[in-house]
């Protein structure tokens, strides 16, 4: 009888204290709450409500960009994920977002726990998912040496692959729970990475994934590779390596998703954002030639406002609603449906990174 009564009054204390975390996470992770979303079941009668659209990365760039040009439309809330929660409300704040267009929460792509937790919170605040934009991403094209993720990964494809690929296979059930009426996917990928039948795409050191045999020893530098070929470190091309490996992931969900769910996916290449933190790693030289350079002399450039209505359309706009495709503009702006280059169409390759990746992440 005693024994029993410890074990209820224990009980009851681990559900207080759960309890209590569960306040205390929330706090933490969520600056600004969303008072918008509660009521969508009023307002789907009356008016289509506001989606809700994660952004990953949008404490900068195109992220940020994006962010902004959602927020000001009034139709979306913005979470923005971010693995720098005060740099990320700054960012919103002197960009004149709207306090209650958006709400930062933490994420560290670069950490599956992170990862992990970051779903949790988000499950937490109790808003649909209708958007998911896996748009952060790391390069470091001077690096002699790798560095790692938390969990040991090169960290190029460890963030920019495989923390967006636990990202969005944990968050596909929550958008196939929402009931907005146009429910996206979307990775962001590159020209450099996914078109070889371009001048960009065949600037050296050129994307190639090989047969996968370092991606398969867990890129870690010491039994296996730090590159997904096997091959010697190279930071640029362990970047469009994972490009590729998000161009072949977003094609792979459509393959296994899109027929059962109606969720859209799809990628797109923004145009050359020659200005962004992307190239913060790069010489002190090519910063400050290339932005010129692509502007005068390929014309490739694209400012980052224009680059994030882009990705906003890709978000929102109800013409863009094919399933699997690769968005890219032209000179005025006009989307069209691009082609990918054989390697980041590989039907076969796609299966391979899915299921290796599945691993590696510990999801199979
Ligand atoms: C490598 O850096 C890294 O070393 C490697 O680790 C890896 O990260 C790799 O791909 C990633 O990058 C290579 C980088 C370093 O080389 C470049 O960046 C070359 C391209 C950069 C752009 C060069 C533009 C040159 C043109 C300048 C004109 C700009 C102004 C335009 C104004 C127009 C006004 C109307 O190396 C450097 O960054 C050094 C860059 C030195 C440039 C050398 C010049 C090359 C000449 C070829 C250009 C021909 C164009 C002629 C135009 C003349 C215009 C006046
Ligand atoms: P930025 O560096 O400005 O933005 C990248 C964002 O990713 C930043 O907000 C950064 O956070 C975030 N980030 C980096 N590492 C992590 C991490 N571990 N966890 C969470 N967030 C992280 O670059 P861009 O805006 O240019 O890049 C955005 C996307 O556009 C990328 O996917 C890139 O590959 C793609 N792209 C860019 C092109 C360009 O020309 N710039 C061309 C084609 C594609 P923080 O602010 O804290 O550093
Ligand atoms: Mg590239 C001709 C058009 C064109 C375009 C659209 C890009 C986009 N680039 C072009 C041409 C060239 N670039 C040429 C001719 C050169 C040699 C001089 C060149 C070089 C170059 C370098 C060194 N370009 C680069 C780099 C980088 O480090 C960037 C990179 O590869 O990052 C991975 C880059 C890029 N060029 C682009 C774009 C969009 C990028 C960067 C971003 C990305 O792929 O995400």
């Amino acid at each position: 009888m005693m024994i029993r009564l410890i074990k209820i009054a224990s009980t009851l204390q681990r559900e207080q204290s759960l309890r209590n975390n569960k306040v205390i996470i929330r706090a933490q992770a969520i600056a600004t709450s969303t008072p918008s979303v509660t009521q969508s079941s009023l307002d789907r009668k009356k008016t289509l409500r506001k989606g809700n659209v994660v952004v990953t990365g949008a404490s900068s760039g195109l992220g940020l960009a994006t962010a902004k040009a959602l927020a000001e439309t009034g139709k979306w809330h913005v979470i923005m994920a971010c693995r720098d929660f005060l740099k990320a409300e700054r960012a919103a704040q002197s960009a004149g977002m709207p306090k209650d267009s958006y709400t930062v929460m933490h994420l560290d792509l670069a950490s599956l726990d992170s990862v992990r937790q970051f779903v949790d919170n988000f499950r937490r605040a109790e808003m649909p998912l209708d958007v998911l934009v896996c748009n952060a991403a790391v390069y470091q094209p001077t690096a002699n040496q790798p560095t790692f993720t938390a969990e040991g990964f090169e960290l190029s494809v460890g963030t920019n692959h495989l923390g967006h690929f636990l990202l969005s296979r944990l968050l596909i059930d929550d958008l196939k729970n929402s009931d907005y009426p146009s429910k996206r996917l979307i990775i962001v990928g590159s020209i450099t990475a996914g078109n070889t039948n371009t001048l960009a795409g065949n600037v050296p050191p050129k994307a190639n994934l090989g047969d996968l045999r370092g991606l398969a020893g867990g890129l870690n530098g010491l039994n296996s590779s730090a590159m997904i070929d096997g091959g010697d470190f190279v930071g640029a091309k362990a970047y469009k390596d994972s490009k590729v490996c998000n161009m072949l992931t977003m094609q792979e969900f459509h393959r296994r998703f899109h027929e059962d769910t109606g969720i859209t996916f799809a990628s797109l290449y923004p145009g050359c954002i020659a200005t962004t933190g992307l190239f913060r790693e790069h010489i002190p030289l090519f910063r400050t030639l290339f932005p010129p350079f692509q502007k005068y002399i390929t014309k490739g450039y694209v400012s980052e406002t224009e680059a994030g209505k882009r990705l906003a359309q890709v978000v929102g706009d109800p013409s863009l609603t094919k399933s699997g495709v690769y968005w890219s503009w032209n000179k005025t702006s006009a989307s069209f449906e691009n082609q990918l280059s054989q390697e980041a169409s590989d039907v076969e390759k796609a299966r391979r990174v899915w299921e290796v990746s599945e691993k590696l992440v510990g999801l199979a």
